[in-house]
């Protein structure tokens, strides 16, 4: 039985399952700021909606309904699990081909003494070999020389210049604090996304698609992976490595990517279970928040502007996401009962916080099946007050479109939860 969910401008949600109807007060949770939403519909124009008001009911699909019926188990929810992943790569992402016939890795560099002694710097490249045809990229990573077994790693989908991940130092980043990391005794990794494929409508075959498919410009499926997925497989690579470095955790492996590599990020942990964590900074559509809910960027939107990033059939759904048999809280359930981050940003109402909130609570009913609390659609926290949950979390941060040092504090915060026995800060 699919459920509607509206929120309204007058503080309510109606959330219910046929004849149940539940009212929920927002609270004292976040709400956009007015001057933010009046600046960002001037500068995006009419072709998108940032009032809450004139946000339209919509019915979401039903995760704990499948074609076997109703999902009340944790063994109900593995059939379940398959077929919903099976939908997000038809219909979504695209097919990944797995693991290349032959992948090997090489130390390309290794030095104990980076950060005046407080960290090992690491740069692998990942070499996959298919068909005859070769692909490489490289893994950039820093440990900290302070921990005495093998550590946690964060390992970010890079999307953003080489400058965020300078192996030197020279160039420091809030996108990318790798000072701030070790300290707290993680790992932090990150590889270059353009080595994987090339963010480009043009040219996003050239890296690890190529490697699968040659260098055939010819048309594709309709069910074929693009960049979002490609960047993915690059996880699922260096996570390969990760396996066989014995300074690392394997697993407690978390997948953190902001934006378009938060879209990637989230598949990642949907499509390999062995990511302990995801964590999906500001990624919007196509990423945490719900598509269905028009507020901000919107389907027909992303496929236009950006034609490479997701698999060719999503393109088919735009002017009518009703038909696509999955939404993005179904794309978060798949994370359980692994332990997923979600992050807005107060600015950033083109990546709809409000929506990806409410997915991660639309999410619960799966994480429940675990022993997790509820989320509720009206629990969204106020701004600057992270949520912790057991293995979820969630915040919405000042500022805007960005991964910086604050978010970054929190994450390792919930690693702390998760694998150190902290309690949750209140
Ligand atoms: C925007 C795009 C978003 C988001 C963002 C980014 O232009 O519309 O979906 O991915 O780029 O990656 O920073």
């Amino acid at each position: 039985m699919p459920f509607v969910t509206r929120i309204g401008f007058q503080t309510l949600a109606f959330v219910g399952a046929g004849a149940c109807v539940v009212l929920i007060a927002q609270g004292s949770g976040w709400r956009a700021n007015p001057a933010v939403v009046e600046r960002t519909a001037k500068a995006r124009g009419s072709f998108f909606n940032f009032e809450e008001a004139n946000v339209s009911p919509y019915e979401l699909p039903n995760a704990m309904e499948g074609s076997a019926g109703a999902v009340r188990t944790r063994n109900d929810w593995k059939g379940r699990r398959a077929e919903v992943l099976d939908l997000f790569r038809e219909h979504v992402y695209g097919r990944s081909p797995g693991k290349p016939e032959k992948l090997r890795f090489q130390v390309l560099e290794e030095s104990k003494s980076a950060m005046d002694g407080a960290a090992t710097l690491k740069r692998v490249a990942i070499l996959s070999t298919q068909g005859g045809r070769e692909h490489k990229f490289e893994l950039r990573m820093f440990l900290p020389n302070a921990a005495s077994g093998p550590v946690p790693v964060f390992l970010v989908t890079g999307h953003r210049g080489a400058g965020n991940f300078d192996m030197t130092r020279k160039q420091k980043s809030g996108f990318w604090p790798a000072e701030e990391v070790i300290a707290r005794n993680y790992g932090i990794a990150a590889f270059l996304a353009s080595e994987v494929a090339p963010d480009d409508k043009e040219r996003f075959r050239e890296g690890a698609i190529a490697l699968f498919e040659g260098a055939s410009t010819g048309g594709r499926p309709g069910n074929a992976w693009a960049t979002l997925a490609a960047w993915a497989w690059g996880a699922s690579r260096s996570l390969d490595y990760f396996e066989t470095d014995s300074r690392v955790d394997a697993k407690r492996v978390a997948i953190v990517g902001h934006s378009r590599g938060g879209k990637a990020a989230l598949w990642a942990g949907a499509e390999d279970e062995r990511f302990a964590l995801a964590i999906s900074n500001n990624s919007g559509e196509g990423g945490a928040a719900l598509g269905r809910r028009y507020f901000g960027e919107h389907l027909e939107w992303i496929n236009e502007r950006f034609p490479h990033w997701f698999a060719g059939n999503y393109k088919g759904f735009a002017g009518r996401i009703d038909k696509l048999p999955v939404d993005q809280h179904m794309l978060l359930a798949l994370m359980a009962p692994r332990a997923l981050y979600v992050t807005s940003a107060d600015e950033d109402l083109w990546a709809d916080p409000r929506g990806e909130f409410l997915s991660l609570a639309h999410a619960s009913p799966v994480y429940q099946l675990y022993g997790e609390a509820m989320i509720q659609p009206g629990d969204m926290p106020a701004i600057d007050r992270p949520l912790i949950a057991g293995r979820r979390a969630y915040h919405v941060r000042t500022g805007g479109h960005d991964l910086t040092p604050y978010d970054w504090q929190r994450f390792m915060d919930f690693a702390d939860t998760l694998w150190r026995g902290a309690a949750p800060r209140k």
